[in-house]
């Protein structure tokens, strides 16, 4: 699981500083030590922040999309690139300095440990604005959705045609809800089993469930996530409009979706118990393809779409 949770909270530049230099004051008098429990301090701080922060060299496509229109990976990198210079930097001026202080006179030691802390003030203002950065990436990341990486079904349609009622009828479990950290945009997970293997579902309210050009960056790229997560499409559609949506419009949301998606897009016709044979056949021959036809609110015709969301599994 990706979990940004785990990070510390990333003190500024000033903060650590002070923290550092405030247990170094209270220890020992001797300033060799004192050089030694700043360093120690700092690099261990630093340390723990690299080694709770997800490997980014592998992480899973969806969570690298979604993470690189969050905070951009790039940056990420350099900034944790940052901290490991000024941590290998101190650990180097740790020694110098220790050394130096061992050697010195008793008068001259005080004054080489001034200057071992006046370069770790140096080292820590030029890494200030990774800090900063870092800060802030913890905080966004923090409420990453946690989704896994196997096998998933991605649920789109226009709003209100019935997708999350879908995704209960065909989930075992009580379905999750998490949330995407750059919107209010929640997320939808349920999963159910087959032949003991799980399948992810994934419904995202608001986010495909409109045309692609009324999308801001980082919504694009969110789909751009989903689009690495979908081993299958469903697309929802509610002929008899009660959704609020013309079939027209449902029409053009469905090819764009197709379009996006490498993987197949399966149409699902729903609201089946409310639909009359006439505005079935109208909208089948404007589909100009087979459907599957189910009502999710009374689970009906809802297991011919697990049995082929199995069978493409094994295809
Ligand atoms: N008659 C009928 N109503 C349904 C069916 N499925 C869903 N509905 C109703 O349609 C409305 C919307 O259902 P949702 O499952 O919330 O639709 P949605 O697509 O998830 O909506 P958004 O998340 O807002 O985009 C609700 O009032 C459901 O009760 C169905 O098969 N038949
Ligand atoms: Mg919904």
């Amino acid at each position: 699981m990706i979990e940004f949770k785990k990070v510390p909270t990333v003190f500024s530049a000033d903060e650590l500083l002070e923290i550092a230099f405030g247990r170094a004051s209270k220890a020992p008098a001797k300033a060799g030590d004192k050089v030694k429990i700043v360093s120690k301090t700092i690099r261990d701080y630093f340390k723990k922040i690299l080694k709770r922060t997800p490997n980014l060299g592998e992480l899973p496509s969806f969570y690298f999309e979604l993470i690189d229109a969050i905070v951009s990976i790039a940056k990420l990198k350099k900034a944790l690139a940052a901290l490991q210079w000024a941590s290998n930097t101190i650990s180097r001026l740790e020694k110098e300095y220790v050394r130096r202080i061992r050697r010195a006179s008793k008068n001259e030691k005080n004054r080489h440990r001034k200057e071992f802390y006046g370069r770790v003030v140096s080292i820590l203002k030029q890494i200030e604005d990774q800090l900063e950065f870092l800060a802030g990436a913890r905080e966004k990341l923090k409420n990453l959705p946690s989704i896994k990486d196997e096998f998933t079904v991605v649920i789109s349609g226009a709003p209100n045609v019935g997708k999350s009622t879908f995704l209960r009828a065909i989930t075992t479990a009580k379905p999750r809800v998490e949330s995407y950290p750059f919107t209010t945009k929640q997320i939808l997970l349920g999963y159910f089993e087959s032949n003991h293997l799980e399948y992810q579902i994934v419904d995202t309210p608001g986010l495909l469930d409109r045309p692609l050009e009324k999308r801001n960056p980082v919504e694009r790229q969110a789909i751009l996530a989903l689009k690495h997560l979908a081993d299958v499409v469903l697309f929802i559609f509610d002929p008899s409009e009660t959704c609020g949506f013309v079939v027209k419009e449902q029409m053009r949301i469905y090819e764009e979706i197709s379009k996006t998606f490498e993987a197949e897009v399966i149409p699902v016709i729903n609201k089946a118990d409310m639909l009359d044979r006439e505005v079935l056949e109208n909208f089948l021959a404007m589909l100009g393809r087979n459907a599957y036809l189910c009502s999710a609110e009374k689970k009906t015709g809802v297991e011919e779409v697990v049995k082929k969301i199995v069978e493409l599994r094994k295809a």
